[in-house]
């Protein structure tokens, strides 16, 4: 779990999103695509399970689905979000 510097879990209140991630072979991966996920504007914080292939995101309104998706996708891993 990574959280943006300022924000943490008891700040409380964001929605959180889903996606299903490939692609991801080791831990570095995990960590890696928890830090790009976690600089995106309005994300506040990002889990990411390896043996899953899960992400769950907690964001703000200020945060776009489709960036985050492209940030990963530049990074060379398959990201979709989950209904
Ligand atoms: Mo590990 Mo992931 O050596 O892109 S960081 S496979």
């Amino acid at each position: 779990m990574r959280w943006k510097r300022n924000r943490s879990p008891r700040d409380g209140g964001g929605r959180e999103v889903q996606f299903d991630i490939t692609g991801m072979t080791c831990g570095s991966c995990v960590a890696r695509i928890e830090g790009i996920l976690t600089d995106q504007t309005g994300v506040d914080g990002a889990k990411v399970d390896l043996a899953s292939g899960r992400a769950r995101v907690t964001v703000t309104p200020a945060a776009s689905t489709e960036g985050m998706v492209a940030a990963v996708t530049e990074a060379g891993y398959t990201m979709s979000p989950l209904p």
